[in-house]
């Protein structure tokens, strides 16, 4: 007898993701009748070495079309996991990976492969009739709420590159809830785009995360107009509210000259340089997070960085790309403390916990981020709740395809009230190696 929970059919087609480039959706069915659903994501500051999303290329959505990874969603990929039990998440993903044959997921495309790893998932928690982050949390542990890192302002591919920083976001240390958190990152949107247009910048663009994108003349006076909005907002700057930058200095970096070019500011420094410069920065302001300080494959000045930063979190997302042998190699080699986790670097929801577990295990940290360019799923959260992440990054605090995720953390966790833990500051890693999860 088939089971209830073998996949008996799979539904691929072409949707729009925030930014309105064509991204896959699917939908998988059980043999008993539970569905499964989801539309992908898709990054603009990718890092080389993420597993590849596959485009049509040609003049359909200049080029961004996806219907060749429909058409390998609903055949090839589709026939690899038909009949398998979708409860079964790592022989599901297997299979998929199998059939693409290559690392990068680059035949049949990254974008098909993680839509029906993800719908997959869904359907087998509908099966159950359990919420997905009951079906991805391991028996016998507490759901844990994360640590919200909210947009407040963005720079780099995601807003014009008026500033070369990309993200300047908030980390709420003193909230004792998420609901909380979420509250305190709001209050502090607000004040700073009041401290934005006192200052006579226009406050009126809003940048791909929902972030504001005003044309600052420096990185340090994005640094400045958080710190003044925190303030303002009524808040002990660092003590209740620290401030987390995603550097992306990959999109800056000049590979033949081996160096990074602030353009805002006119200026090229060396790696050593820049190290330097994120010293300055975080003497100055209340910073407890940098991502991507480096560029993707520095990996001797990022254990310079993470030396000379010690006490802050160094966060890798392109330096990691989600992929178990770069964390590997950032553990022995003691390049940053904490890991940015995203399912689509790396093609499966397996794959991606375990990169989870992994860094758990050696002491890093871990964010679970949503991309760019995102969608109203919220499937993020659950996984955030369910795997114990302990952080999430998802974007600002408007944007539909960003209050999806938070608003659907903020129903798990009234749902839930004392059932489950809210992680808090003490998820922060703070030195090199060794985490403050403990
Ligand atoms: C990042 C992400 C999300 P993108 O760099 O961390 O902010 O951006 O999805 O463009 O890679
Ligand atoms: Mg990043």
């Amino acid at each position: 007898m088939t089971s209830k929970r073998a996949i008996a059919d799979v539904f691929a087609w072409e949707a729009l993701d925030s930014r309105g480039t064509p991204t896959v959706a699917a939908e998988i069915t059980l043999a008993g009748g539970a569905r499964g659903s989801v539309i992908v994501p898709s990054g603009a500051s990718t890092g080389t070495h993420e597993a590849s999303e596959l485009r049509d290329g040609g003049t359909r959505y200049g080029g961004r079309g996806v219907a060749g990874a429909v058409v390998n969603a609903n055949g090839e990929l589709a026939r690899a996991i038909i009949g398998l039990d979708a409860s079964e998440q790592s022989r599901v993903d297997e299979s998929l990976r199998q059939a693409s044959g290559d690392d990068s997921l680059a035949r049949l495309g990254a974008n098909a492969v993680l839509a029906l790893s993800v719908a997959s998932a869904q359907a087998a928690a509908a099966a159950d009739g359990q919420p997905l982050y009951a079906a991805a949390a391991r028996p016998g542990t507490r759901p844990l709420l994360p640590l919200p890192m909210v947009n407040i302002i963005s720079g780099g591919a995601h807003a014009g590159r008026s500033i070369d920083v990309q993200d300047f976001l908030v980390v709420p240390l003193t909230a004792s809830s998420f609901a909380e958190a979420i509250e305190v990152a709001w209050n502090v949107r607000a004040a700073t785009a009041r401290v934005l247009e006192d200052g006579g910048h226009s406050v009126a663009l809003i940048a791909d995360e929902g972030g504001l994108g005003p044309v600052l003349p420096t990185n340090r006076a994005a640094l400045e107009a958080v710190s003044r909005g925190i303030e303002r907002a009524g808040y002990a700057l660092g003590e209740d509210v620290g401030i987390a930058i995603d550097i992306a200095a990959t999109q800056f970096y000049n590979p033949h000259r081996g160096d990074y070019r602030l353009a805002a500011e006119d200026r090229d420094i060396s790696a050593a340089g820049l190290i330097k410069e994120l010293q300055e920065w975080a003497a100055s302001f209340p910073i407890v997070s940098m991502e991507d300080v480096l560029a993707e494959d520095d990996w001797e000045g990022w254990v310079l960085a993470t030396e000379a930063l010690s006490g802050i979190q160094l966060l890798g997302d392109d330096l990691f790309c989600t992929n178990k042998h770069r964390v590997g190699t950032g553990i022995q080699l003691g390049a940053a403390n904490a890991v940015l986790v995203k399912p689509n670097q790396i093609g499966t929801l397996s794959d991606a916990r375990e990169v989870v577990d992994l860094a758990h295990s050696a002491g890093l940290a871990t964010v679970l981020s949503a991309r760019s360019g995102e969608t109203e799923d919220s499937w993020l959260s659950d996984l955030a709740v369910g795997w114990g992440t302990g952080q999430i990054k998802v974007g600002s605090t408007m944007r539909s395809e960003r209050t999806s995720k938070w608003n659907r953390l903020l129903a798990i966790e009234a749902r839930l009230g004392d059932g489950a833990d809210y992680a808090g500051r003490g998820t922060l890693a703070a030195n090199s190696g060794a985490s403050a999860r403990a």
